[in-house]
Parts: structure tokens; sequence; C-alpha cells
């Protein structure tokens, strides 16, 4: 028995360790325990690397196959933990994003379950399997001939995958790396980026209308064009907020007070969806200011950095507008420094003009952005200036952790350290401020001269954040039915122009891709001469909307429907828009799944040729 174990070297523990840990992750990803297509899909590349340390390195091979393992461990613990936050993989693209990592560390804490610390274990056990070289021989298992062979035996293998997954179409992430292998995955994405395909991009609008099943409309004819003519645009993103909080009450508690009471004056659509990928904020700023789908694995503000984008600023900018945005972040974070130049802005206000004033995680506080907002406004109409002011909030960011004085309601005791509770709390607060600045702008006169727009950028409650008590609350005391994904990806759009528009909700479907064109109609600027993915939800009927990174790629919402294609880990699922709820397929889906990466290839070919700025 003792001399069995006394040939164990380095070579095989290892190896067994990282089969292990691949093994871990797989079931954890996949739930596969299949040893043989693990053999055959993941462990040629980590071979590769060990047969290369056991060729160059003659002494302190121990050092190098820890180092190894610490990077493999590290790698997949994060697999591990972006899967559960983002229920899809990381290209390689995100791993190079680290620095982007503080939008979600807040959160992260809340991901991570001890079993994630399995993959480091091993490190306790290794000082006493080396110990004094009784189990583990620094004898090599292989000579030269043998590790050759392995080699050529891993080249062969990941040469296969990489061969037969060229051209994959890589819509979903997760099957690819289940069915190549977790780093063959990564090397075919980088291909693919360098390799896409030539697409003809003299598509017009009206193509793009066609494979959405609308018919286009002459502009002249649209209902409310200029309705809003020379007024100031006033466009608020607000953090994490979704629609489901207008005009919700907990137990006679308004959650959004101020908001309900701006409904009265404005039109509410409340069937708008999010589209963001990757990007998130920022993919939500590009999307309302281009009409174009973002680029869904990547944010566009990182990827696309010296594009110069046909844009809302730029059209406006024509027609003798001031362009500026306001957030109280640092200018950096997303790449706004490179993305608002591209977008065409003249000018930021950031951390720097905002201060060091009442800072709630990322930065001061949505009060102080307000106010600062406010002055700003204020300064440009005593100029005469008309202006397109791009308002972000920040406060509501998750983990919806505001400080006790800022708590402004009070909600029942079973709220009391949940997500869903601190996530109503904080939407409360952003509303409250939001109501201040609303008093400020009637105060000043801007109210009048201007139109003022509302909506969110993506969902604030998601994913594994949730537990089962969140669930259980939101369909028993806040929505009165499951939430599903159609709640999680509604967002508001509130259209205020005070004297036009009146109480009134607008049920047509649409989604941030539409914001652009909508507002475009009301201030009566034409987009005639660009190409644009949306259309004005004023006028236009049907629609056909995509998201891609936090849905499959081929996802869509029509007039009825949110259809998810079959990935890996489920099949294909149709929601009812109006019940929320999981319902029969309809048939025409993939007409619409196609339609739909139809749009996607004109729009990524369109945007990768666009000229610098
Ligand atoms: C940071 C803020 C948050 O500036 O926009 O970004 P998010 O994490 O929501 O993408
Ligand atoms: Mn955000």
């Amino acid at each position: 028995m003792k001399k069995v174990v006394k040939k164990i070297d380095y070579f095989i523990l290892f190896l067994l360790i990282f089969l292990t840990k691949i093994l871990m992750i797989r079931y954890f990803l996949y739930k596969d325990f299949d040893i043989l297509r693990l053999l055959l899909t993941e462990i040629s590349p980590v071979i590769l690397v060990m047969v290369l340390i056991e060729f160059i390195i003659r002494k302190g091979r121990l050092w190098a196959y820890l180092f190894l393992n610490l990077v493999l461990s590290t790698f997949l613990f994060s697999v591990v933990i972006y899967f559960s936050y983002f229920s899809t993989l990381p290209s390689y693209y995100d791993l190079t994003q680290l620095d982007q990592v503080g939008s979600v560390s807040e959160s992260i804490f809340l991901l991570v379950r001890p079993i994630h610390f399995l993959f480091f274990a091993d490190f306790l056990l290794i000082p006493f399997l080396i110990w004094k070289n009784k189990l583990v021989s620094q004898q090599r298992a292989f000579n030269k001939v043998g590790l050759t062979i392995l080699l050529a035996l891993s080249l062969v293998v990941s040469g296969v995958n990489l061969f037969l997954g060229k051209d994959d179409d890589i819509i979903d992430p997760t099957s690819i790396a289940q069915g190549r292998g977790m780093l063959h995955y990564q090397i075919l994405e980088i291909y693919q980026g360098l390799n896409q395909k030539q697409v003809d991009t003299h598509f017009t609008t009206e193509d793009i209308l066609e494979v959405k099943g609308a018919k286009r409309i002459n502009p002249t004819e649209f209902e409310y064009f200029g309705a809003a003519k020379d007024r100031n645009l006033i466009l608020i993103q607000v953090e994490s907020m979704q629609d489901f909080l207008l005009n919700l009450e907990i137990d006679g508690v308004e959650i959004t007070p101020n908001l309900n009471a701006l409904l009265t004056d404005s039109f509410h659509f409340s069937n708008v969806f999010q589209q963001i990928g990757a990007g998130n904020t920022s993919d939500a700023e590009f999307l309302v200011n281009t009409s174009l789908y973002p680029l869904g694995k990547q944010a566009v503000s990182k990827t696309l950095v010296d594009k110069k984008f046909p844009s809302l600023p730029r059209v406006l900018k024509d027609n003798g507008y001031v362009t500026t945005t306001f957030h109280a972040d640092e200018i950096t974070y997303w790449n706004r420094n490179t993305l608002y130049p591209s977008l065409g802005f003249d000018k930021f206000y950031d951390d720097h003009y905002f201060g060091e004033e009442d800072i709630v995680g990322f930065g001061s506080s949505d009060e102080v952005l307000f106010t600062g907002t406010l002055k700003a406004l204020m300064e440009m109409q005593d100029k005469n200036q008309r202006f397109y002011a791009h308002v972000l909030t920040l406060t509501s960011h998750t983990p919806f952790e505001i400080p006790e004085e800022k708590i402004g309601i009070d909600l029942p005791k079973e709220f009391d350290g949940t997500l869903v509770g601190n996530y109503l709390k904080s939407m409360n607060y952003t509303d409250r401020a939001l109501g201040e600045f609303i008093k400020g702008l009637k105060q000043s006169g801007l109210w009048e001269n201007s139109i003022i727009a509302l909506y969110g950028d993506h969902s604030g409650l998601h994913g594994k954040l949730m537990m089962s008590k969140d669930t259980k609350l939101m369909k028993e005391r806040v929505l009165g039915h499951g939430y599903s994904l159609v709640d999680r990806f509604n967002i508001p759009f509130v259209l205020t122009i005070p004297g036009v528009t009146h109480g009134e909700e607008i049920t047509r479907i649409g989604g941030q891709i539409d914001i652009m064109p909508t507002l475009a109609n009301v201030l009566g600027v034409s987009l005639e001469d660009q190409k644009i993915f949306g259309q004005d939800l004023l006028n236009y009927d049907t629609n056909l909307l995509g998201m891609r990174y936090y849905l499959p790629t081929g996802s869509y919402i029509d007039d009825d429907v949110l259809f998810v294609p079959k990935t890996r880990q489920r099949n294909a699922r149709t929601y009812n828009l109006i019940t929320k709820q999981i319902t029969d397929a309809k048939d025409d889906y993939v007409d619409k799944y196609n339609a739909m990466l139809q749009l996607y290839e004109w729009s990524d070919a369109y945007l990768h040729g666009l000229p610098s700025k």
C-alpha cells in the first residue's frame, strides 16, 4: 500500500485536484457530473500548462503548481459568483473589467456561500500531503517521452474542440462552455470577436420597422409632433427603478408619493422594458440617447470608445440646445469620460461639481444631486440657454442600504432587514429627493418651459440576491402574484409636458430603445436622417423588442408575450404580458426570434462601422 501511495507525484496530485475542482464547477453551473465529457472538453488546456511546468521548471515545481492552483481556484470561484449574479458565464472580456466590480461588490457578500470556499479547501490539505515526502514523491511520473505524448494528446483534444466550435453561434455562452469546455469557450469568444462576418449596413429605418412587423408612419403625421417644441428637456434616469413601485401602497403607505402625484399630469407608459447588456447603467444611457442596441456581452462605453454615435444630444445641439449630464459618481466609472463625447454631450457635471457632501454608496446623495442640478439649470435659464439635461440618480443602488435618517416610511415588521424592504425604503428616499426637485422646477419657472421625462435604468430586485422571504413578500404583500421576469424587466417611463399631458396610462409595449424617438417627436425634431431601432410610442402600435445578456440572445418582447428561447439549463418559455406568468408557447416564435437576430446583426454591424469622433 505504502509503495503505491509513494508513486503519486506532484503532477498526479495536482491533476487530481484540478479534475475535482472542474467537476465541482460543472456541477455548480450545469448540474453535470459527466466525467467523460469533462475529460474531453475541460482538462486538455490544464494539462498543457502542467506539461510546460514539467518541461521548464527543474526546481520549485511545487510552487509553480501551487500558483497554478491558486489562479485556477480563484478563476473558478469568481465564475461561480458571477454566475449567481448574472445567470450567465463571464467572458474573457468581463474578467478584464474587474475595475468595474464596484458596481456589484456591495452585493457580492450576499452571494458567496460557504460551499464556494471548497475551491480553496485543498490548500489546507496540501501541506499534510507533501509533508516530508511521505505521501507525495518528488520523483517525476512522466519522462520526456511521456510528457511529449501528453502534450500532443492535449493539443489534439483542444484543437478538435476549437475546430468544431469555431462556427458555433454563441447565443447561449453557458451551453457552449458546457459543450466545448470553459477555457475553449473563452478562446472561441476571442476568435469570433476578431472574425465577425461582414454585414451589409445599407438597411433603412423603414427596413427595421418592417422586420419588427410595423408599418412606417410619416413623422409629420405623428400625433403630438412638436407638442413641446423649443422646450428644455430634463430626462431623469432613476437607478434601479421598476414600474411596480408606481402607485404601490403597502398598508396605506405610498412608496413613491411624489411620482404618483406627477402621474396626474403625465403620460405613464406602464409596459416599457429594460434592454441593457453588460454595461448596465451606462448601457441604459446609451440606449435612450441613440435608439440603438447595446452590444450585449460587453459594455458599449468600454468597447466602442472612439465612436461618434448619431444621438439625441447631437440632434438637439443642431436645434440650438446645450446638452449636459448630471451624475454624482466619478466620471471615469463606466468610462463615461469617453462615452459622453461619443454621445455628443457638451458638458458633464460629476463628483467634482457635487462635492463630498452627504455621500451614500458611490457618491453624493440624490438630494445633493438634484439641488446641484437645479442650480445649474437655473443658471442656464438665466442665460436664456435652451438645454437638454440628462440626470442620473445613484442613491437607490443595490444593496439599497441607506442611512437611518434618510428612511422616510414605516413598513410592516415582516419587511425589516429584507432586500425588498430595503429596496422600497431606498426608492422612497429617491422619490422624496425627486419631489423637492419638481418643487424647485416649479418655483424657478423652469417647469412650464420644459418637458420632464423619467425612466428606470434596470431592475433592482433580481437574481440570487432575492431570498425566499423576498419572493414571498413580493407575492403576498407587494404584487398579489408571483414575481416573474416580466415584473423584473418592466421599468417605468413617464412623460410630463406641463399643459399638454394629463394623467393617462398608456399600455402599449415599449422599450428603452423607444425613448429617444418618442422624445424627438414631442420636441418636434427629426430623426429622419439616421438609423434608429426604436419607434415613437405615442404613434406606433406594434412593437418587437430584444434584450441580450440578462436573457439569452433571441429573447424578445412583442405586443403579447416575453419569449425566452431554450438554453442548456431551461426549456423555452413564454410569459403572458398581462398575467405576467408562463403560458403556452406561441406558434410564430421562430419568426420573431429570427427577426431579433436580424436586428442585432444590423445594429452591431452599424455600430462597429461608425466613424471615429
Ligand atoms: C455608477 C452607477 C451604478 O456610476 O451608474 O452603475 P450600475 O452598477 O447600476 O451599472
Ligand atoms: Mn444602475
